[in-house]
């Protein structure tokens, strides 16, 4: 993934996951809250309420280019 550039507005917007295994969504809603630079943001607000198999994904918006990521993380 490239990094958005710096200085281009909020690169990083509002984003969604939940546990596939599940069927649920996350027990929060996370925000990006600072650009930290260098395509390093804060997320604020992350919980996770159980062990398992857990999708945070995020949108990005460089401003004339859009995607998005999916991060996977397994909590033992
Ligand atoms: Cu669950």
């Amino acid at each position: 993934m490239q990094a958005p550039h710096k200085g281009q507005g909020k690169a990083m917007e509002a984003h969604t996951g939940g546990m596939p295994q599940h069927g649920h969504g996350l027990p929060t809603k996370p925000r990006i809250t600072k650009n930290l630079g260098d395509g390093k943001y804060l997320v604020e607000g992350m919980r996770f309420s159980m062990n398992g198999w857990w999708e945070i994904k995020f949108d990005i918006d460089s401003g004339n280019r859009k995607d998005s990521v999916t991060f996977n993380l397994v909590l033992k």
